[in-house]
């Protein structure tokens, strides 16, 4: 019996099919991802109990999905964001002595790709994996000039759920000329359930710098030390209503963050290749569109660890490289781990 399932999800405006697969392990595990922005659009997780939970907001249609990147500020529900995740300050960089004019989509800057980013493009289910770790490859070709970056970008994310509970995400991607990357996946987790919020779910983050921004959320270049401050998540608290800012981290294989909820004994633990995780609540894009099973969504329903590089790293020389030459190889893997106590 096949742990890989391809189904219709939808239809675009010009009958373009829309593909979904379901992925299973044999916890039970359930993970469903659709081919419009490499979307997430569940994952089910078994609690000791035997429940089986949804832990992550998305839409029912893909209709939904669409019109939520026409409101004043979309939420990004669940999606693979790039071809840069984050802001660019003006919506400007240089690089080899040309400067680069990108599409502005937040305020003066541009965010997560611009008008019209890798989370509104539709990604082809290249190949699944059976088996008892089973994974599905999404492909998206990014051409030279689309929102005015350079180069064709050949871009691969892999989803793999694993027998022990773990969501792993790898990004591959290459280029016809230099270029710059940062993808990330843009999930709302919630480990009481999609229908409930975050705010009694305790919140770990292994990491003492925060980017300064301006605010615009644009980074100033400073690195602010979080230790002892209301942004010193290294001891866990319960989630904060709002946040919305970059988290440093220096831990290679550790933890980068988790989230726990004492209602569900479920914990998830995040590990990343990536320099920082940018950690959100918030939004404004609620009481707008209803959310899975009728549910109306609000401004603490999740909590996204968008874990990427540094936002606007182009444009800092201290910020870690964002730069893809041709030739090379861009490849960053972020694991979710659930584990239910
Ligand atoms: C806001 O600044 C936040 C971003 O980090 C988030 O990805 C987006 O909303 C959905 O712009």
């Amino acid at each position: 019996m096949s742990n890989c399932t391809i189904e219709l999800f939808g239809l675009m405006a010009n009958n373009e099919v829309i593909d979904s697969c379901e992925l299973a392990n044999k916890n039970g595990m359930l993970l469903k991802i659709m081919g419009y922005g490499a979307t997430v659009t569940s994952l089910k997780i078994p609690l000791k109990n035997g429940k089986l939970i949804d832990v992550v907001l998305g839409f029912d249609t893909l209709n939904n999905y669409i019109k939520s990147f026409d409101l004043v500020s979309a939420p990004y529900f669940g999606c693979t964001v790039g071809r840069f995740a984050g802001r660019i300050n003006d919506g400007i960089f240089t690089l080899n002595s040309d400067t680069f004019h990108l599409n502005k989509n937040n305020n003066n800057h541009s965010i997560h790709g611009g008008k019209e980013g890798f989370s509104q493009k539709l990604w082809k289910i290249t190949s699944e994996q059976d088996g008892k770790n089973p994974s599905v490859t999404l492909c998206y070709h990014s051409l030279h000039n689309e929102e005015n970056y350079p180069g064709e970008l050949a871009v691969q994310v892999t989803y793999t759920i694993s027998e022990d509970n773990e969501l792993i995400i790898e990004y591959h991607a290459t280029t016809t000329q230099d270029t710059v990357v940062n993808l990330t996946h843009h999930s709302y987790f919630n480990l009481n359930g999609h229908q409930s919020d975050v705010l009694d779910q305790e919140l770990f983050i292994n990491s003492e710098k925060i980017l300064e921004t301006t605010a615009e959320l644009i980074p100033t270049g400073i690195f602010l030390d979080t230790v002892n401050s209301d942004m010193d998540f290294n001891k866990s608290k319960n989630c904060p209503e709002i946040i919305d800012n970059t988290f440093i981290l220096d831990c290679n294989k550790e933890m980068a963050a988790s989230l726990y909820s004492k209602e569900n004994n479920l914990k998830m633990e995040v590990y990343t290749s990536q320099p920082a995780v940018h950690v959100y609540v918030g939004g404004n894009c609620f009481d707008t569109i209803k959310g899975k099973e009728g549910v109306n969504y609000h401004s603490t329903s999740g909590i996204c660890f968008e874990t990427q590089n540094f936002p606007d790293a182009p444009n800092h020389k201290h910020f870690p490289n964002s730069v893809l030459k041709k030739g090379e190889v861009y490849y960053q893997k972020t694991i979710y781990k659930f584990v239910a106590l």
